[in-house]
């Protein structure tokens, strides 16, 4: 009997080891993985386009990104678009009017639909124009002497807004498959206890 108990408790470990693993195997909707200028990066000078790459393949009607200066106010040309040429449809960009960009931060602000699980998913992220180090201070305090300043304001507390469902739905999701794979490594724990056990008798 102890050795079964020994077995069952192994089987446990390795169903607790192999749900875990499984984790990281749970894609999050169709969400920007790398982008040109890339995330949270500071380039030296305006881009005249940013190009994304996502997670998901994208409805091309129900997916973009508008980009934003410090004030709110729009810099892209409004041509947000999947590209229809990348046959996997996980490519979106949007040109832009680059003459409205000087250093500063900018805020893309993205939504999807992803045609692989249908969930609509947004959120935000940004890049800097600027000398890598130093420049950025400057460009944030310039913009909050503005009168805009106001509408600017509330901007860095709306960021951590739209990513935190963005955490938090993953996270459901692959806690959804993890059960179902728990309850799976359940069933057999017990068909092996079952045969341990008959095994055991005689
Ligand atoms: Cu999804």
């Amino acid at each position: 009997m102890k050795r079964v108990m020994a077995s069952i408790s192994a089987l446990m470990v390795l169903a607790v080891l192999a749900s875990t693993a499984l984790v990281p195997l749970a894609q999050a909707h169709a969400e920007p993985q790398s982008c040109t200028p890339a995330i949270d990066s500071t380039v030296e000078t305006a881009p005249d386009k940013i190009v994304c790459t996502t997670t998901q393949s994208m409805d091309p009607d129900a997916s973009k990104l508008e980009v934003f200066d410090a004030s709110g106010m729009p810099v892209d040309k409004g041509d947000s678009a999947v590209d229809l040429n990348d046959p996997d449809r996980k490519t979106i960009s949007v040109s832009f009017d680059t003459a409205k960009m000087p250093e500063g931060v900018y805020t893309v602000k993205w939504a999807t639909l992803s045609t692989e699980d249908n969930e609509a998913e947004e959120g935000e992220f940004t890049f800097t124009i600027g000398s890598p180090s130093g420049a950025q201070p400057t460009a944030a305090a310039t913009s909050a002497a503005e009168p805009t300043a106001t509408v600017a304001a509330p901007e860095p507390t709306a960021a951590p807004a739209p990513s935190a469902p963005a955490t938090t739905l993953p996270t459901t999701g692959a806690a959804m498959s993890n059960l179902g794979f728990v309850l799976i490594a359940l069933i057999g724990l017990g068909l092996v206890g079952f045969g341990l056990m008959g095994r055991a008798r005689r």
